[in-house]
C-alpha cells in the first residue's frame, strides 16, 4: 500500500488553517482552495484518512455501505470501484489515496504535524497556532475538522501498567500486531469491540470477552461487489447522491417509515421487521417505524424482535441471556448498534469465554491477565475496545484560547455550548466541522462533510465578500441551540442510555445530547441562519 509522502511545509500565514485530514478536512481543503482562499491542512498522522488512518485494528471496516460512503464528486467516483459493500479500513485508505491523487491535495498538507495551541490575537483578528514540533502559523480562520472519535478513552483499571503482555487500544493498533496464536482478552463490546472479537474468534487460541453492556448488534449482510454491477449502478449515482442530500440520515436509501409501529398489525409489523432485517446494515435501526426511537412501546417491539433473531444464533441459553437479555439494557438504537457478520456465532466456540462485568466486575489487571471477582483470565494480548471521549475530547486536547485568554476547556466545563455545532462564543473565526451539537453521530459521514462543509464554505465567502474581519456567535444563540438539543433529548429515547451520544461514557463528563438527530432538518436551521445574514453571529 502506498503512503502519501509529499508532505508540504508549513506556511507562515494563511486565510484558513484546517486541522484534520479525514472526509471533512479534505473536502474543505479542496473547496476553499478552488475559491481562491489560501489554505493549508495539518494532520497529526503521517497519512490522510482521519479516523481510518488511526483505526486499523484487525477487522476494522465501515458500517456504512458504499457508494453512499464516499464523496459525491464525479471525478472521484467515475474511475473508482470497491470490492465489498462494507469496505475494510485498508480499502478505505486506498480510496483516500485516490482522492488525494485526483484532487492534488497533499501539496497543501503538513503530515505528522500536531496542533497543540491556538490563541486568538485580538490585534490582528488572527489565530496564532503552535505545532508540537515548534512550527508556527497565523491564520484568519481556524477550521477544526478533527472528527468525533479522536480522543481514545482508557478506563482507570487498577494495575493496567503492570500487564506484561501487549496491551493496546483499538485506535492505536501497531502495524503488524496479530491476534493469531495468542490468548486474547477484549474489554468492551461497542462497534470496535465487535469487529475485533469476530477476528479474534477466528485467529486466537483463546479469547475472553469482557462485556459490561450487551451491544444490540445488527446483521451487516456483507457481500462482494463486481465491476459490471458498479458500472451499471454508476448511471444512477448522480440521482443517488442528490437523494442522499434530502434525507435525515444522509443515506439515499435510509429513511424512517412514516408510521407508528403501534398502528401496524402484528402481521404487517412482522413482515416489515423481517424485510429490514434481511436488508441488513442500518435498515432495522434508522429505516424502522418513525416512533422506534421515540416511544418506549414501539421501541420494545423492535427490541423483542432483535432479541428473538439474535438468541436463535447462540447455542448456550445462559450465554444467550447475557448477550441478548429478556429485559433490554436500554432502549434499542439509542446506543450505536454495531453491524456484525458472525459475532454471535463466536460465542458458540469452546475457546471463547464471555464475562459479564456487571455480574463479575473487573478488579484489576495483573501481569498475566485480567482478574475479576470470580477468577483470573490469562492473556498475552489485552485489547482495550473502550471507546472515546467522543465529540468534545479532541478539542480539550488542544490549548485553545479565545478572547481574554478564555480556554475552550473552561468555557465548556459544564457542557459544550455552540451555535449550530459550528462555532462558539468567545472564540471568533473558529469553526468546527462534525463538532459537538452538529449531526456528526447520526449522519453518514461523507454526506455531513459535504452538506455542513458547503455551508461553511459559503459562510467564509460571505465574510470575505463583506470585508468582515471577525465573527463569533452570541451567547444567546448558543442558549437557543442548546435548548433545541435538550428538547430533542427529551422528545426521543436518546437520553435513556449511558452512551457517548450523551457524553455519559466518560466518568465526570457533563451529560448532554452531543449530536443533532437529522441532517436535513439541521441544514434547514443552518440555511435559515445564513438567509438572515448569519443571525446569531456578531460580525465586525
Ligand atoms: O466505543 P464504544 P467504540 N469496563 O464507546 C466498554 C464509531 N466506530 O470504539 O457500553 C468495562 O461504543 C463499554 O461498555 P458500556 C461508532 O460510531 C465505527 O466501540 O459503556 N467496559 C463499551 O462496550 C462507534 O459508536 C466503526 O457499558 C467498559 C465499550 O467499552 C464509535 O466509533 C467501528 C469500560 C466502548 O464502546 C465508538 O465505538 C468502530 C469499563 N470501565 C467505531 N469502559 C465502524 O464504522 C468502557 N467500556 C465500523
Amino acid at each position: 500500500m502506498s503512503k502519501t509522502s509529499n508532505t508540504s511545509s508549513l506556511p507562515g500565514e494563511v486565510d484558513v488553517l484546517i486541522v484534520g485530514g479525514g472526509f471533512s478536512g479534505l473536502y474543505q481543503l479542496y473547496q476553499l482552495r478552488k475559491r481562491g482562499f489560501s489554505v493549508h491542512l495539518v494532520d497529526d498522522g503521517d497519512d490522510i484518512g482521519g479516523t481510518w488512518h488511526w483505526n486499523r485494528y484487525p477487522g476494522a471496516r465501515v458500517d456504512s455501505n458504499v457508494p453512499e460512503y464516499e464523496f459525491s464528486m464525479e471525478e472521484l467516483w467515475q474511475d473508482w470501484n470497491w470490492t465489498e459493500r462494507f469496505p475494510s479500513w485498508q480499502e478505505i485508505v486506498e480510496y483516500f489515496h485516490h482522492v488525494d491523487k485526483k484532487l492534488d491535495l497533499s501539496r497543501d498538507i503538513s503530515f505528522a504535524t500536531r496542533l497543540v495551541s491556538a490563541h486568538f490575537n485580538v490585534d490582528s483578528n488572527h489565530w496564532d497556532l503552535g505545532m508540537k514540533d515548534g512550527g508556527k502559523v497565523s491564520c484568519r480562520h481556524l477550521l477544526l475538522c478533527i472528527g468525533g472519535v479522536t480522543k481514545s478513552y482508557i478506563p482507570d483499571f487498577e494495575g493496567l501498567d503492570r500487564f506484561s503482555g501487549v496491551c493496546c487500544h483499538t485506535a492505536h493498533w501497531p502495524d503488524g500486531l496479530e491476534l493469531k496464536d495468542k490468548r486474547v482478552a477484549v474489554i468492551g463490546t461497542g462497534a470496535s469491540g465487535v469487529q475485533v472479537v469476530q477476528e479474534a474468534g477466528r485467529e486466537a487460541t483463546e479469547l475472553t470477552v469482557f462485556q459490561r453492556t450487551p451491544i444490540l448488534a445488527l446483521p451487516m449482510r456483507q457481500h462482494a461487489l463486481d465491476l459490471e454491477t458498479q458500472a451499471r449502478e454508476k448511471l444512477d449515482y448522480p440521482a443517488m447522491f442528490a437523494r442522499r442530500q434530502q434525507t435525515n440520515t444522509g443515506y439515499s436509501h435510509l429513511k424512517a417509515i412514516d408510521k407508528s409501529a403501534l398502528d401496524a398489525s402484528p402481521q404487517e409489523r412482522r413482515a416489515v421487521y423481517e424485510d429490514l432485517w434481511e436488508k441488513g446494515g442500518f435498515h432495522f435501526w434508522v429505516g424502522n417505524y418513525i416512533d422506534t426511537l421515540m416511544d418506549e412501546k414501539a421501541n420494545r417491539l423492535a427490541y423483542d424482535f432483535w432479541r428473538e433473531k439474535t438468541q436463535e444464533r447462540i447455542n448456550d441459553p445462559a450465554l444467550a441471556e447475557i448477550l441478548a437479555p429478556a429485559e433490554p439494557p436500554h432502549p434499542f438504537g439509542v446506543k450505536r448498534p454495531s453491524l456484525e457478520q458472525w459475532y454471535y456465532e463466536v460465542f458458540n466456540q469452546d475457546n471463547v469465554h464471555l464475562v459479564d462485568t456487571k455480574a463479575d466486575p473487573i478488579e484489576e489487571i495483573t501481569a498475566t491477565g485480567v482478574k475479576t471477582r470470580s477468577g483470573h483470565f490469562d492473556a498475552d494480548l489485552l485489547v482495550l475496545a473502550t471507546g472515546f471521549d467522543a465529540l468534545t475530547g479532541g478539542y480539550s486536547d488542544i490549548d485553545i484560547r479565545g478572547l481574554d485568554g478564555l480556554r475552550l476547556s473552561d468555557a465548556w466545563s459544564s457542557g459544550a455550548r455552540t451555535h449550530l455545532g459550528i462555532a462558539t462564543a468567545g472564540f471568533p473565526n473558529m469553526l468546527m466541522m462534525y463538532g459537538p451539537q452538529s449531526p456528526a453521530a447520526f449522519c453518514n459521514g461523507p454526506t455531513c462533510a459535504e452538506r455542513q462543509g458547503d455551508w461553511i464554505v459559503s459562510c467564509l465567502e460571505y465574510m470575505r465578500e463583506h470585508g468582515i474581519a471577525r465573527f463569533e456567535p452570541t451567547a444567546k444563540a448558543e442558549e437557543k441551540w442548546g435548548a433545541v438539543l435538550s428538547e430533542m433529548a427529551n422528545s426521543t429515547l436518546l437520553s435513556k442510555a449511558d452512551s457517548w451520544y450523551m457524553g455519559a461514557n466518560i466518568p465526570g463528563k457533563p451529560r448532554q445530547l452531543l449530536s443533532f438527530f437529522g441532517v436535513s432538518d439541521y441544514m434547514e436551521y443552518c440555511h435559515e441562519v445564513a438567509r438572515a445574514g448569519y443571525s446569531g453571529f456578531v460580525l465586525s
